[in-house]
């Protein structure tokens, strides 16, 4: 199921389809009428917001966005991200004095939006602890979400068999993946420390996603630490609820 819904995900695409896309119409989806909207599907980057709203237990209205057809592009949802991609959240309920809604996109974004809003799963500001967390965070957006999205499309997705690209992103999938091991190693819980935290809602769906659907190319038991993480944060009914979030299959 996975493997369909992921082969044509995060995908780069050409201006022929941005062309195609602009004389298309579709209906915005309806607006729910809890405080926070979510436009999302359940992809990785995805899940990890989906993961945090149950987290939070906060209330929302998730709407499934197809990429599969190209809704992304069309003017409505560019207006909420000019650069095209899920998840995007949209709370009319915001922190602050400020009583109009705030638009994030860039799933990183909406985790330490989350967090500051509800004072969880990121410690204070001033404390060494948030600082080790967003680092983690930074980590997933500009490492492990990148790369393994790469590796993912010239594995399964690319029209062209291109040997050196598959072979790069996948090498440094696993060079990430050590990392993530011997950082787990060091904590002996989750990835920041003593803690459960955003960043450890951003890293779980991508590393869940690439360990089960690239097991026969990672070598066997090289990663103890991150499949005992797994299985911790797998097992929490709050994550497994998150994952289904805006999924095609449900
Ligand atoms: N850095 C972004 C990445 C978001 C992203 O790449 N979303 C993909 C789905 S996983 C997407 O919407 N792709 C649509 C497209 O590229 O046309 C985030 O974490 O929010």
């Amino acid at each position: 199921m996975y493997r369909l819904l992921l082969v044509g995900f995060c995908r780069t695409v050409s201006r022929h389809f941005m062309t195609m896309t602009a004389a298309t119409t579709t209906k915005i989806p309806q607006i729910g009428d809890k405080p926070i909207q979510l436009y999302s599907l359940a992809t990785p980057n995805g899940q990890k917001i989906g993961i945090a709203l149950e987290e939070f237990g906060l209330e929302y209205d998730a709407h499934l966005i197809d990429i599969s057809q190209d809704i992304q592009y069309e003017d409505w949802f560019k207006k909420i991200n000019p650069n095209s991609k899920i998840p995007v959240l949209v709370d009319r309920q915001p922190i602050g004095n400020d009583k109009q809604p705030i638009t994030i996109f860039e799933s990183g974004a909406i985790l330490i939006y989350l967090a500051d809003k509800t004072g969880k799963f990121l410690a204070p500001i001033g404390t060494r602890q948030r600082y080790e967390t967003i680092e983690w965070l930074m980590w997933q957006m500009s490492g492990v979400g990148p790369m393994f999205g790469q590796a993912n499309h010239f594995h399964r997705a690319a029209k062209e068999d291109i040997a050196y690209a598959k072979k790069r992103y996948l090498d440094e999938a696993k060079r990430l993946l050590k990392v993530l091991d011997t950082q787990l190693a060091t904590t002996n819980s989750f990835t920041s420390g003593n803690d459960y935290t955003i960043a450890d809602m951003a890293i779980f769906p991508w590393v869940q996603f690439f360990i089960k659907n690239y097991k026969d190319k990672l070598d066997e038991n090289a990663y103890p630490n991150i499949e005992k993480w797994l299985k911790l944060i797998g097992d929490r009914p709050q994550v497994q609820k998150g994952l289904k979030v805006c999924s095609k299959n449900d």
